[in-house]
């Protein structure tokens, strides 16, 4: 039996992320006063059950003054691991404006058996160690560190982006338009159809981008695994029951509850 939430309870949800998505529908459900935020780095991100703001802040001055404007009580940073400028800020705004802040993360994959990983520690470290003779690779980063991979134009790059680029993002590359979650069976199918020999990817954990990772497993294909950066220091949960539970519990200083 969960912890009825008190009003007034107006939450942010720092979004863009399947946590943040299955958040948003235990919110909705339970009916917690709540607004959706995302960076508007896709053209037509996900609809959500709640009202939704779309854009950055302006720093963590807008951010502080956006929590003060909008009487926000608290914050979830249910970002993605490899968004630590926005998990920064969240850290720094909530800090200075006395707003609690929760993260929703996910745990980073680890390898299991029949795993054939390198783990590099960064992007540039990923294209170094892509110095070697032209191969396939599968370069599971998205769209925005493409242009480092330029440093490297033996190889042919297949590509998987959510919005179509404006020009060919490689010399030698092949875009296809997706957005996860992603299977094994289609991820199967995609490293065989482009006979992919090396897949690139950030270790972002979670159930939505796993099935290539499965899918090399299962074609015994090597992966270049990008660690994820230091997260700032903030009290973490992965699941979003505890993040409701967290805001039955924490109560904004400013909040009167009236006793
Ligand atoms: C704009 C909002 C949901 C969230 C779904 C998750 C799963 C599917 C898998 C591959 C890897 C990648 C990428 C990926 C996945 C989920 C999740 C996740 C990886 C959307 C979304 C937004 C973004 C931004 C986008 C980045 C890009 C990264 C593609 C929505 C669909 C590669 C990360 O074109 C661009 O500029 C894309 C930028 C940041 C990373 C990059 O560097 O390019 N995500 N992805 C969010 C905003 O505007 O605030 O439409 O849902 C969300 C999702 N993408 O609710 O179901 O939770 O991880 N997203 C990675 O993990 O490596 C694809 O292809 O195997
Ligand atoms: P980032 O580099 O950490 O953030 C850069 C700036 O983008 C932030 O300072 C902020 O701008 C704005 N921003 C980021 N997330 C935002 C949000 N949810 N709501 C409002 N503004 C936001 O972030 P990113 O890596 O570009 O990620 C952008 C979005 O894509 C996030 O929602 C993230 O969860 C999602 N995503 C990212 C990845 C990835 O690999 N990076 C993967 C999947 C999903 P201001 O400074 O102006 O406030």
């Amino acid at each position: 039996m969960s912890i009825p939430i008190p009003t007034p309870t107006v939450v942010l949800i720092l979004g863009g992320t399947s946590e943040a998505s299955a958040l948003a529908v235990l919110m909705a459900k339970a009916g917690v006063k709540a607004v959706f935020s995302y960076a508007g780095r896709v053209g037509t991100p996900r609809a959500q059950p709640l009202p939704t703001r779309i854009g950055g802040f302006g720093g963590v001055t807008g951010l502080v003054r956006y929590l003060q404007d909008h009487a926000i009580t608290h914050v979830v940073d249910a970002t993605h691991p490899f968004a630590t400028g926005m998990s920064r800020n969240a850290v720094d705004a909530c800090a200075k404006a006395g707003v609690p802040l929760v993260a929703l993360t996910r745990p980073a994959w680890q390898v299991e058996k029949g795993d054939q990983w390198r783990k590099v520690a960064d992007i540039n470290a990923a294209v170094k160690a892509l110095d070697g003779p032209p191969r396939r690779v599968f370069l599971a980063l998205g769209r925005m560190h493409l242009a480092a991979f330029a440093a490297r134009p033996l190889h042919h790059y297949l590509l998987r982006l959510v919005d179509r680029p404006q020009a060919a993002p490689l010399p030698d590359c092949h875009v296809i338009l997706a957005r996860g979650p992603f299977d094994q069976a289609g991820d199967i199918a995609l490293l065989q159809d482009h006979n992919i020999d090396l897949i690139v990817c950030k270790n972002s954990g979670g159930e939505g981008a796993k099935a290539k990772l499965v899918a090399a497993r299962a074609l015994h294909l090597p992966v270049l695994m990008i660690a994820r950066p230091i997260p700032p220091e903030c009290l973490e949960y992965h699941q979003p029951q505890q993040v409701l539970d967290w805001l039955a519990r924490v109560r904004h200083p400013g909040t009167d509850l009236g006793v």
